[in-house]
């Protein structure tokens, strides 16, 4: 073991941090005058006039998300355009002035109560880059603004489980120049939902680094301090309004950002876990000529499992229409991964075989592995960083998919296990693979085996797994 490691295991996730990445899959609603005026960024030059979806249901949306499995939504309460789906009092560019139900309706009201009634969470993203308000670029008068619209989101719709601030602006560098007061910000969000986690720019939930869908092959949550730099994350994200940075991917230099030899020199560390973000379509805003192009069950079903499986959590956007509904053709694709979820991950393996690790301590011992809690879990002694569970069924199963979990309560530890399954007489590895994190699926090709082995090679000081599903 080395030594240095008990310094890595020290960072562990905050409450909301944690309950927050076990919803795992949630949505985005991009939605506002963009919608109508078939663009992806609004200049705020828009009339509200032009917005009025008249058969707009939020519980449609609330519908659709939870029959594909999503656990919240998170709805764009005010985007770049300044738009505002509440009737704000801080200014008239809402949903007041527009013909939507005469000027009597509040989009986040509706939203927010559907997700209660369907049992999903609600959190809020409100663009911190404003093309609409005069005062943005002024410094105090705009943070005096924007902090009292947060105010207005964050107490008058319940409990919120995330506000979402964008890192993006297209100002340029002879645009308007708004210095954000992000200290204030957050205090705000901290005084009045202090469950609430802060994503993207802010220190909760970091952005996985691009919008195309993709998780790195070794996530980790333990991260330098510096990760959070608000600077250098807006610095990173959208600043032109180009379909190209949609399908940009992690930049190289981004790609390690928590293996032993990036931490040794670092002096602070976070607990910062990622979070992936992609739009079921082409574009984060509905528009019908992209009717067509919603992606694929299999390339949903892969950005799912490498991100719920890849030690991330999974934000899919998917825009409502003109009428403000979802269209079918997303409706029915969110229908088939819902029931792909149900089929794949209906029944646990793991439960009916018989289960066994040498290494484990006396009560925490591989039972703990069958119940998804972190209340029991399996744990070598200090400095045993390998570790051997064997699984047994009486029968032939067929597997496809393995599942791990670490307890995060113990920090992220596990740098590298092996899945192995019996055919013909001998143990053969059949998938390879480095962190585990909050989750790994591992997905295999199709086996007819009666006993499997996870090898677990190297940890940070022990190993502390909370769950082992076989599917
Ligand atoms: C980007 C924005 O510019 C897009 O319009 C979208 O909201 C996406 C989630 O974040 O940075």
């Amino acid at each position: 073991m080395r030594e240095s490691d008990r310094r890595l295991i020290k960072v562990v996730p905050a409450a909301r941090q944690l309950k927050h990445q076990q919803l795992e899959f949630y949505g985005f609603i991009h939605f506002t005058v963009n919608t109508f005026t078939d663009r992806e960024w609004g200049d705020g030059t828009e009339s509200p006039e032009i917005f009025c979806p008249e058969k707009l249901d939020a519980r449609q949306w609330a519908r659709t998300a939870k029959d594909a499995g999503m656990r919240g939504l998170i709805l764009t309460c005010k985007h770049h355009d300044g738009f505002c789906l509440w009737p704000s009092a801080y200014t008239r560019h809402s949903v007041a002035s527009s013909p939507y139900k005469e000027g009597k309706g509040d989009i986040v009201r509706e939203l927010s109560d559907a997700c209660r009634e369907e049992g999903l969470a609600f959190g809020v993203y409100l663009s911190p880059w404003d093309r609409n308000h005069p005062a943005y670029g002024s410094g105090r008068e705009y943070d005096d603004y924007f902090a009292g619209q947060l105010e207005e989101l964050l107490t008058g719709y319940g409990e919120i489980f995330a506000v979402w601030f964008d890192g993006a602006c297209g100002e340029g560098p002879g645009g308007k120049r708004q210095i954000y007061d992000w200290e204030r910000y957050y205090q705000v969000i901290r005084r009045l939902q202090p469950k609430a986690c802060i994503s993207v720019c802010g220190p909760d939930v970091r952005w996985c680094g691009n919008e195309a869908g993709r998780t790195r092959p070794s996530e980790w949550s333990v991260v330098p301090a510096r990760t959070a730099d608000t600077e250098k994350i807006a610095e990173s994200s959208q600043q032109t309004d180009e379909a190209a940075f949609r399908t940009r991917q992690i930049r190289a230099q981004d790609m390690d950002l928590g293996s032993r030899e990036v931490l040794e020199g670092e002096e602070d560390l976070i607990w910062y876990p990622a979070e992936v973000n992609t739009s079921i379509r082409p574009g984060w805003f509905y528009h019908a000529s992209e009717d067509g192009q919603v992606k694929s069950l299999e390339e949903l079903v892969c950005i799912y499992e490498h991100s719920v499986g890849g030690n991330a959590t999974f934000l899919l956007n998917i825009p409502p229409d003109r009428n403000g509904l979802i269209h079918p053709n997303d409706r029915e694709r969110l229908h088939q991964l819902g029931e792909y979820l149900r089929n794949t991950y209906g029944r646990n393996l793991a439960q009916e075989a018989r289960i066994a690790c040498e290494e484990a301590m006396e009560g925490y011992g591989p039972e703990n592995l069958r119940a998804d809690t972190l209340e029991g879990f399996l744990c070598t002694a200090e400095g045993v960083t390998s570790c051997e569970i064997l699984l047994e069924w009486e029968e032939a199963v067929a597997v496809q998919r393995v599942v791990l979990k670490e307890n995060l309560l113990c920090s992220q530890r596990i740098e590298e296990f092996e899945i192995q399954a019996w055919t013909d007489g001998a143990f053969h590895t059949v998938y390879r693979g480095t962190v585990v994190g909050y989750q790994r699926i591992a997905v295999l090709e199709k086996l007819h085996i009666s006993k499997l082995r996870v090898r677990i090679l190297d940890a940070r000081v022990a190993v502390a797994l909370a769950f082992l599903g076989v599917y």
